[in-house]
């Protein structure tokens, strides 16, 4: 605790440093900082800077304890060094190498990492291989901005001297990509995924069904993806991924220490399953493809058997291809279920979850039913949602259920930033920068026992989204404020220093090809 507090601090002597190190740049253009200044997002539990700097040369080695993932960091780490650098940089787990990744070291938990580097290397030591990966990624942002490009820069390639001892507030992270109003290929998912790792977020939740189309191949109801998949909003081709392509996504992510939540949002939002099979509906009529942006008109038809039948075919199949512990089960905006209707419905689907060996999670609607026993509520209210629906959620959580914040004004990245943003919605209000990062996790749900909040999630309802550009600048820069509201300690939280190490992200989203929103509020450093 005490360490933590000393964290701003330090951070505010480093503008002061960073701030001189700018206009020295400016005045002689070939004089190079021998590192660049830290500035991390998101912020370390604990950051002491001192020492002498490092710097990766021709000859830097990369050794990396024995076992097969921390080799796999170790390579994932030289694919991202050698193009830009040039270098070798040979992974061996022999031998001497200046940057090490090593298994060791007590009290880092299940994500944590010690980072030193010095004149003679850098140590990244972590219990388990995700705090490797999450100690490279710090690492990443230590080196110049042009690291991350992928032709070969100028250097040098220094990394100032600190020692970093970092671990997450909370266990959950994460980020919702809306695969159903606009279909994303699995490369476009990689490439969201990737940006993803960059801030430490580890979860991945896939919104893989709604009213306009179904996205997730079901061997038992084929007509779900081939039909309900057959669209999306605009009425363009839509698409699904076969059961191989949902593997190689949650391979993907797990390469980049992310667990994918597959949704199937029930028992509302289901116009693409009722439109491909008659049977689920009540009058037994299958309603066309829906290709425009209502919510609440569709609903599961809950007095009927064939519903069951019908969910356990979809949470079984996708139990089997999901190694996370969790399914989200949806549960949102059900106008047209009625509450009684929606409690029989909820009482009878989340023992299924249960009997495939899953955990239920679901939009904090549930909180209005009877959650499983492990359950986790994800609240999508806003600030000035009615005392009477959030003490419902504190009631939950008071009696185990955990909760996963998403408040639709704060971390919906599909809402506007501005009136004049060109994409997204504003349902919730507009949604710039600041507001975006500045409330805290730990207090934002009067009544709800701190411990039973897991983290934070990031939703992107696609809507208006059409391509990893609008992915891109929809997120950039509000994503990153999301993950320092999930990883990094409460006394660190601060907007003043907060958006300056948000500013010195810029360059590096520059060199990834990453659009982004250049709020006023940040002050970025020129183009
Ligand atoms: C509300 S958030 C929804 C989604 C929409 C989103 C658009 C939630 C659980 N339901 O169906 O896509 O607003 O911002």
């Amino acid at each position: 605790m005490r360490q933590h507090r000393r964290t701003p601090r330090l951070l505010g002597t480093l503008l002061l440093v960073a701030a001189a190190g700018f206009s020295l740049a400016g005045a002689a253009p070939h004089t190079r900082a021998a590192a660049p200044p830290v500035r991390l997002v998101p912020a370390p539990a604990s950051l002491e800077e001192g020492g002498a700097p490092y710097r990766i040369t021709a000859g830097t080695r990369i050794r990396v304890d024995g076992t097969p993932e921390v080799r796999a960091v170790g390579e994932y780490l030289a694919d991202i060094l050698r193009p830009s650098t040039g270098y070798r940089l040979p992974v061996s787990s022999h031998g001497a190498g200046a940057i090490r990744l090593r298994l060791g070291g007590k009290g880092l938990g299940a994500e944590g990492y010690r980072l030193r580097s010095g004149a003679s290397g850098v140590t990244i030591t972590a219990g388990r291989p995700a705090g490797l990966f999450h100690g490279v990624q710090t690492l990443r942002q230590l080196l110049p901005a042009a690291v991350e490009r992928r032709t070969v820069q100028r250097g040098p390639w220094g990394v100032a001297g600190v020692t970093v001892t970092d671990s997450p507030r909370y266990a959950y992270r994460g980020a919702m990509l809306d695969v159903s109003r606009h279909f994303f290929t699995v490369a476009q998912v990689k490439r969201y995924i990737d940006e993803l790792a960059l801030y430490k977020i580890n979860k991945l939740h896939l919104h893989l069904s709604d009213d306009q189309g179904w996205r997730i191949a079901v061997g038992s109801r084929p007509r779900l993806a081939a039909h309900g998949g057959s669209t999306e909003v605009g009425g363009g081709p839509g698409g699904h991924y076969s059961q191989a392509d949902y593997r190689a996504i949650v391979r993907y992510a797990a390469s980049r220490y992310l667990e994918v939540v597959p949704e199937i949002d029930m028992p509302g939002h289901t116009n693409a399953a009722l439109s491909s099979y008659a049977d689920l509906n009540c009058d037994g009529v299958a309603p066309p493809l829906y290709t425009g942006t209502d919510v609440g008109f569709s609903s599961l038809c809950v007095g009927k058997p064939a519903t069951y039948a019908f969910v356990d075919d979809v949470i079984r199949e996708l139990a089997a291809i999901t190694p996370g512990a969790y399914l989200h089960i949806g549960g949102d905006e059900a106008h047209s279920t009625s509450h009684a209707d929606y409690v029989t419905f909820m009482d009878k689907v989340q023992p299924i979850v249960a009997k495939y060996g899953k955990k239920v999670m679901a939009w904090h609607q549930l909180t209005g039913a009877t959650p499983a026993a492990g359950a986790v509520a994800q609240y999508w209210g806003l600030d000035d949602t009615g005392a009477e629906e959030k003490e419902q959620v504190a009631r939950a959580a008071r009696n185990g259920t955990g909760i996963v914040l998403s408040p639709a004004d704060r971390l919906y990245l599909d809402m506007k930033y501005t009136a004049d943003t060109p994409l997204g919605q504003d349902w919730a209000g507009l949604v710039e920068v600041r507001r975006a990062y500045d409330w805290d996790p730990g207090s934002y749900l009067p009544g709800v026992p701190a411990a039973a909040v897991r983290g934070v999630e990031a939703p992107l309802w696609t809507e208006t989204i059409r391509s990893s550009a609008d992915i891109d600048v929809m997120a950039f820069p509000r994503l990153p404020g999301a993950a320092e509201l999930g990883w990094s300690p409460a006394s660190t939280h601060d907007w003043d220093t907060y958006k300056v190490r948000l500013a010195a992200q810029a360059p590096r989203w520059d060199a990834l090809g990453i659009g982004y929103h250049r709020s006023p509020q940040v002050p970025w450093p020129a183009h």
